[in-house]
């Protein structure tokens, strides 16, 4: 198909490109950045990975790409370390896919990334769909990159299966809870009551596993403040910040002193 071949010569053409969408806490400091890819398509302009990452998966050129990905970001963290001091990230979170999480390289890959630019695999976060990780395929993978060291993200956390236990086996740093709740969680009048009692779930477990909760999807500063006094630790979403190429993120950070 025609988008397969321009996509096969993205990596080669120099075509992709990484957005960073910042993830804040209660005083809209940032605290870390989620990596988002993008392709500028030769006539369609810069896409979304959501209109062609289904397509690198199938292919298998997500792994190719997720090794740019991984490189690209650290080289980014790197650098808002140098220009931003304490402004930088924390942590910078890539997406990984089923696929990628079944190479048995990937772990070693990662790591080299971080070394690469001179941080470590704390400073290299890794999200991951909830579908993933309940999919027993990829639990070595999973156990690989959390044994390096890598900070574990769940990924739209409570649209899949129900994978609160697995948190006991496998610890993560952060769930990130989807879109869909904290949508229902906020609409008026007075919200939906069962993503309500999903939400308080989710935090009551968090705490005792120390895990973390992030809300996903937050658009406005009245979602902002439920979500706080909820006891979410931090939010991501068009209202914290759209994703944006690094340059235009560096004016929030701050210059090193
Ligand atoms: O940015 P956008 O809304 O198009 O992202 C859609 C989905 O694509 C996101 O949910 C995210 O999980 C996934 N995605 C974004 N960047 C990457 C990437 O670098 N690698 C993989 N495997 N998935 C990504
Ligand atoms: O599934 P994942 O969280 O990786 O998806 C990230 C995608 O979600 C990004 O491409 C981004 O464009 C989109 N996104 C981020 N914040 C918001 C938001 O506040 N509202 C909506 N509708 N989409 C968002
Ligand atoms: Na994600």
């Amino acid at each position: 198909r025609d988008l397969e071949r321009h996509l096969a010569r993205a990596l080669p053409e120099h075509r992709l490109r990484l957005h960073h969408q910042p993830i804040t806490d209660a005083t809209g400091a940032v605290r870390a950045v989620e990596a988002l890819l993008r392709w500028e398509h030769p006539t369609r302009g810069l896409l979304p990975a959501g209109e062609f990452i289904d397509l690198a998966e199938h292919s298998g050129m997500v792994v190719a790409f997720g090794r740019w990905v991984a490189h690209e970001a650290c080289a980014q963290l790197a650098r808002w370390r140098a220009r931003c001091g304490a402004g930088a990230p924390d942590t910078v979170y890539v997406n990984v896919s089923a696929r990628e999480l079944a190479d048995p390289d990937l772990g070693r890959s990662l790591e080299a990334a971080a070394h690469r630019h001179g941080l470590t695999p704390a400073d290299l976060g890794v999200e991951v769909l909830e579908e993933s990780f309940t999919d027993p395929m990829v639990l070595p993978g999973l156990h690989d990159l959390q044994r390096r060291g890598h900070p574990l993200s769940i990924d739209d956390f409570g649209t899949g299966y129900s994978s609160l236990a697995r948190l006991v086996d496998l610890p993560v740093r952060t769930v990130k809870v989807d879109k869909a709740i904290v949508r229902g969680i906020t609409a008026a009048p007075g919200g939906d009551s069962r993503s309500r009692a999903l939400l308080d779930a989710v935090l009551t477990v968090a705490a005792g596993l120390d895990v973390e909760v992030v809300a996903e999807g937050v658009e406005s500063a009245a979602q902002a403040e439920v979500l706080l006094t909820a006891g979410c630790h931090h939010l991501q979403g068009f209202h914290c910040g759209r994703p944006v190429p690094a340059d235009e993120l560096e004016h929030r950070l701050g210059v090193a002193v």
